[in-house]
């Protein structure tokens, strides 16, 4: 009880501050960081990076903005070949302590930037380029929860028409046909074989107003047609804009399809760019920051606030919140914060946090559980003669397969453990401390959503064994799905870009003439601006890290976290059921059957594993939200 009056009675609350290096942003004493050595240096790293990297740049860029030539002028990046300004270098040996400068700035106070190779091109430096790639990473990406099956053709809007007019795809049969193996549009769309990447409606409303500013984009539908061998193939790309004369005209759009050579070959790589652009907003926006970082916010206040730290949901519930209060600060503070470095390095530019606000709307807690997120993008049908009685569409889709091991495991866990607790339905109506726990987190917490119909009433064992689940999911794997490859596969921004600055060059321009002559340069002029590349590439490296004292799916930080015997044992259960699923993904990624696991660029799908080392690892399942 004493807690929470703590709690009640605290007179400060996270509020803005100047920025200073020394940044000490208010956070309720227990969710500080405090016992972390690494993670205070991560986060005196972001600060660094926002705060005298951005700004130093900036002003040097500004005078002479600096553009890639070829892939070869990228790639020295990770062989510290790229020279830093003088002045850049002077700031930030004035700023930064020396033993700081190498792991920060991946300079030793030279004038050289040298950045870790990311592993999507370690193997390969051109294999990302592929049409194959490109579509696995919809798989086994850092985004890999936005591909859906197409169930329609063409490909239909739910924006309103009396406002947006006209917005369904004007993609055709003769764009796709010949790449169907065959079979007709019908065919394939009835045996569930075409899917789509569709950032079309979220993107429409705020295309115009975005390209007001130094992004340049389209909004876009990406279809893809999934291959005999399991592969999936982009079959065509199209890129929309308002229509010039008012939204009620409906878009203005442009198709493409892959083409091996010429122009033609040109335009469809710059096509898959401006994916790479859209997914990658989408990705840092709604997938990471609101679906997993802020929605969580919510259930770690009304814990603390309404369970006791004796009740066993708040026991169970703990390890799941570490940390993750801090980060958010931090995020608000530096990265989300209105100029601050999402905004520079995203193409939804001062527009990001109204995007991202705009599509909570769309957030249904229910179907943040994996298995109602694999249905509801028609990815996966219910199939009882299947392991967990789903049966997945694309077979070898490696999110979606490791990502159902780990929430069965999770699922099986908190399922036992609750079963100690409580023998019946009874019990949890009676339990009055989780009653108010709900309740404050549906009217207070989510309180945008009070009205929905579809939060679990919270009157049966089973609606609070999917809720905690459905907790432990987002702060653990889902967050480590798609936060921990963001170096991995981001780190190289020809692969990912963030922001476009050029339309689609029009034939008959001086742009089109250069996309003949050099069209690398032109996709390097089109996505990869030096100063945002190097500030988004520092930022993700950071974003990338574990925290030396990190504590993983599976652990807790002390051992008698509780004196019940039973919950230990089923914990120890748990424990040993995570390992033996690390060493099925393990065999997974030797399977050469398995291509999506690999893919091109000859990259294993290591992100759900949920053992880690701390640094930049590409693995492991933190319990929680913590960078
Ligand atoms: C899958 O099949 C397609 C069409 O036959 C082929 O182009 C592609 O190379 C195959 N992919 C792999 C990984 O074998
Ligand atoms: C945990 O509890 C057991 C049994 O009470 C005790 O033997 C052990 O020392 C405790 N471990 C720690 C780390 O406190
Ligand atoms: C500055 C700029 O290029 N703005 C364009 C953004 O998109 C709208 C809608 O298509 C165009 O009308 C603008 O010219
Ligand atoms: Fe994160």
């Amino acid at each position: 009880m004493l807690y929470v009056v703590v709690i009640l009675a605290d007179p400060k609350y996270e509020s803005r501050l100047n920025l200073a290096l020394s940044l000490n942003i208010y956070v309720p004493r227990d969710e500080r960081f405090g016992h972390l050595k690494l993670a205070d240096f991560l986060s005196y790293a972001l600060k660094s990076i926002v705060q005298v990297l951005k700004p130093e740049f900036e002003s040097i860029f500004d005078k002479t903005p600096n553009e890639f030539d070829s892939f070869e002028d990228v790639l020295k990046l990770y062989e510290g070949g790229l020279e830093v300004p003088e002045g850049v270098v002077k700031v930030i040996r004035d700023n930064v302590p020396l033993e700081m400068l190498k792991e920060i700035f991946r300079t030793d106070g030279e004038r050289f930037l040298k950045f870790p190779l990311p592993q999507v091109i370690a193997v390969d430096k051109f294999a990302w380029r592929t049409d194959e790639e490109f579509a696995r990473e919809m798989l086994a990406g850092i985004n890999p929860v936005m591909i859906r099956s197409l169930e329609e053709f063409p490909p239909a809007s739910k924006l309103d028409p009396k406002v947006y007019g006209d917005q369904t795809s004007t993609i055709t049969k003769e764009h796709i046909e010949s790449n169907l193996e065959g079979h007709t549009i019908n065919e394939v769309i009835i045996e569930r074989k075409l899917f789509i990447l569709d950032h079309h409606d979220a993107l429409m409303p705020y295309l115009r107003r975005i390209n007001s500013t130094s992004t340049k984009t389209y909004a876009s539908r990406t279809l893809l047609f999934l291959q005999k061998n399991g592969t999936l193939k982009p079959l065509a790309i199209e890129l929309s804009l308002p229509h010039p004369e008012g939204d009620q005209h409906g878009a203005i759009s442009k198709v493409f399809v892959p083409e091996e050579k010429g122009v033609e070959n040109s335009l469809w790589q710059l096509a898959k760019g401006y994916v790479g652009v859209v997914d990658s907003g989408y990705h840092q926006l709604i997938s990471h920051w609101l679906h997993t970082h802020a929605v969580i916010e919510p259930f770690i206040i009304a814990t603390n606030r309404q369970l006791s730290v004796l009740h066993p949901i708040y026991k169970l519930l703990h390890p799941h919140y570490r940390d993750t209060m801090n980060i958010n600060a931090l995020g608000r503070q530096i990265l989300i914060n209105a100029g601050g470095a999402l905004e520079v390095t995203v193409f939804t530019s001062k527009y990001s946090m109204e995007f991202s606000s705009m599509l909570y709307k769309d957030w249904v807690f229910p179907e943040q559980a994996l298995p109602q997120d694999l249905l509801k993008r028609g990815v996966a049908v219910k199939d009882s003669s299947c392991p967990h009685g789903l049966k997945l569409l694309i077979e070898d889709y490696p999110f979606a397969v490791d990502g159902l091991e780990i929430w069965f495991a999770i699922k099986t866990w908190v399922q036992d453990y609750c079963s100690v607790y409580y023998k019946d339905d009874e019990s949890i109506k009676k339990d009055a401390e989780l009653q108010s726990w709900w309740k404050e987190l549906r009217e207070k917490g989510h309180g945008d959503k009070k009205e929905e119909i579809w939060w679990p009433k919270m009157q049966t064992r089973e609606e609070l064994i999917e809720t905690c689940t459905i907790i432990i999911w987002i702060a653990s794997a889902l967050h480590a799905a798609i936060n921990f490859g963001q170096y991995p596969y981001g780190g190289y921004p020809p692969n990912r870009p963030a922001i476009s600055s050029k339309l689609v060059p029009e034939k008959g321009t001086p742009e089109y003439d250069e996309l003949l002559a050099n069209p690398d340069k032109t996709y390097l002029k089109t996505f990869t601006s030096q100063f945002k590349a190097v500030l988004g590439i520092s930022l993700v490296e950071i974003l990338s890290r574990h925290s030396s004292d990190e504590v993983y799916l599976g652990q807790r930080d002390t051992e008698n976290w509780t004196s019940d015997a039973e919950a230990l044992e089923a914990f120890a259960k748990f424990g040993k059921k995570i390992e033996d699923i690390e060493e099925g993904m393990k065999r997974m990624n030797n399977d050469e059957k398995l291509r999506n696991r690999y893919g091109p660029v000859k990259m294993p799908y290591t992100l759900l594993y949920p053992s880690s080392e701390g640094g930049l690892t590409g693995r492991g399942i933190p319990n929680s939200v913590s960078i």
